[in-house]
């Protein structure tokens, strides 16, 4: 048997924007435990154990793991994002009602993540506390429920940042008891991404499952009169996804709830964080549109349909040949086909996803200690989980106790003469427990230097920031340690930039907008 041990302690807790925030960490030794499976998508790649009683529910187990990765969101466009398991969005996990999930989370990245699952569950489940660190492994155990279109993705903080760079899915539950009428279905996820600024409100792109127009050259296929069902994910972060469908009308579950009735829609809203499963049929054979009914649909939201007449027909863009896009167009009367697989396979080949691999000392960031606390056991014998209630030095800290404000005298080489003049070379701290200061989370702070000097930067907080030049969040392109939040100001990251002309130059963490700092150059 499996003998799981988990050792926790807290990070750090902080006050950000009003919030209070606490990192954990939580490493988990699982011997023996080796169900990764990267990039399969959907029930196929659930270890399943079906239990003898009728009464017990189903045991399944998957494995994200998040990861950076360069990917193609359009023919030659290569964007950094942060993923699960490589591709954005994340693959698409699919259960029945009433399945009890483990979801095996294994963060590969220098920066703290976690998952979050729509649906019902506790709050050890609910992907907010703990922030899972670097090089560590959390389990999460959930009941798949209620049946619909749900979703999962990342909740730490920023969150819309963490979405928007890619960290999402589809969480398809189906109905235990009774199925829903034979379908071809499909699973199209709504998002947002913009290569130069991702905390814009209105982004460059708004892609469908991760790449833009990519259902314009490899169009979904369907017979004449076949019922399509397409479970629809908004997992933006702003405006609503108005999806239209052409040449007929459709029925909507709306919120993607099957508890709820459908109605019958020519288009329907669907507001970030929410779903719709819609339903329709074709009455004349063709290739027709389906997109966001607004100006998303030039923005890469634009997908087709092909209609297959009762002769048969070819499916899907002449100039493309491969074998992806050979979709099965042989009717199953008796059951759904589902053609998730073939819509993530299509996404990872056109994505063509580059995963970065760090080592261990890029992701040693965040010490975890030898301490094993068990308070809780959480759900059956999977594992076990504990709440931390030690620092990395193992010694115990109060609870709601708040990181030191600012480094301890002598351990920083920072002149600490606010508006001194320098020499050629001049070092800020980012001072620890920054992400709950303003103006004092770079010290010193403001500087005032001459033209020519090097200012360096070193983080000395226990989590990642960012030094951007910019005001109001807005990066002016000036100087940036992380464009695009790659790659993090990880703890004892440095970051410098010379000075060359006279000016005033604010900038700020990219992650943490509050912290703020200027520098002035004469
Ligand atoms: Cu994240």
């Amino acid at each position: 048997m499996a003998r799981i041990i988990i050792l926790c302690s807290v990070v750090v807790a902080l006050v950000t924007s009003g919030v209070l925030i606490s990192y954990y960490s939580g490493t988990i030794i699982t011997p023996g435990l080796n169900t990764e499976k990267i990039g399969s998508a959907g029930e196929a790649a659930a270890t399943t154990t079906t239990s003898n009683s009728s009464t017990t529910p189903t045991k399944k187990e998957y494995t994200l793991i998040a990861q950076d990765a360069e990917i193609e969101i359009a023919p030659g466009k290569v964007v950094k994002t942060w993923t699960f398991n490589g591709t954005m969005p994340a693959p698409p996990l699919r259960f029945t009602e009433g399945d009890n999930v483990t979801i095996k989370f294994i963060n590969k990245t220098p920066i703290p993540h976690t998952i979050h699952f729509h649906g019902n569950h506790d709050d050890l489940n609910d992907g907010v506390h703990p922030q899972i660190m670097p090089n560590e492994t959390y389990l999460y155990n959930i009941t798949a429920a209620p049946a619909g279109a749900l979703m999962y993705h990342c909740h730490a903080h920023p969150t819309s940042l963490h979405i928007r760079m890619g960290m999402y899915g589809a969480l398809i539950v189906d109905p235990k008891d009774t199925p829903l009428p034979p379908a071809r279905e499909f699973v199209v996820v709504m998002s947002e991404f913009d290569s130069k600024n991702l905390m814009k409100f209105e982004t460059e792109y708004y892609p469908m499952n991760g790449y833009l127009d990519q259902y314009v050259h490899n169009p979904l296929t369907i017979n004449q009169d076949e019922l399509l069902r397409l479970y629809v994910i908004n997992l933006g972060t702003t405006i609503p996804y108005h999806f239209h469908l052409h040449s007929t009308t459709a029925k909507a579950y709306p919120s993607g709830l099957l508890s709820n009735e459908q109605i019958d829609v020519q288009t329907i809203a669907v507001g970030p964080g929410d779903a719709t499963i819609i339903e329709a049929r074709w009455e004349y054979p063709g290739t027709y549109l389906f997109h966001s009914h607004g100006f998303q649909e030039e923005r890469g939201n634009m997908g087709q349909i092909v209609v297959v007449g009762e002769g048969g027909g070819e499916g899907g863009d002449s100039n493309n040949t491969s074998n992806i896009n050979n979709q099965t167009i042989a009717g199953n009367e008796a059951r759904s086909t589902s053609m998730f697989d073939w819509q993530y396979e299509l996404q990872k080949k056109l994505q063509n996803p580059k995963v970065v691999n760090y080592t261990d000392a890029q992701l040693g960031g965040f010490p975890s200690n030898n301490n094993s606390n068990s308070d809780r056991v959480a759900h059956d014998n999977i594992t076990t989980f504990t709440h931390p209630t030690a620092n990395a030095s193992g010694a115990p800290i109060p609870e709601h106790s708040m990181p030191d404000q600012g480094p301890e005298e002598g351990t920083n080489n920072v002149n600490n003469n606010n508006s001194g003049v320098t020499p050629s070379n001049l070092e800020i701290s980012i001072v620890q427990g920054s992400s709950s200061l303003t103006d004092t989370a770079y010290q010193p702070n403001p500087v005032q230097v001459s033209v020519g000097t090097t200012v360096t930067w070193r983080n000395d907080d226990t989590q990642p920031h960012t030094v951007t030049s910019g005001e109001n969040a807005t990066p002016d392109g000036r100087f940036d340690s992380s464009p695009n939040f790659i790659p993090m100001m990880t703890p004892a990251a440095t970051f410098s930039h010379t000075f060359t002309e006279a000016g005033e130059y604010p900038y700020y963490c990219a992650l943490h907008p509050n912290m703020v700092g200027t520098v002035n150059v004469s």
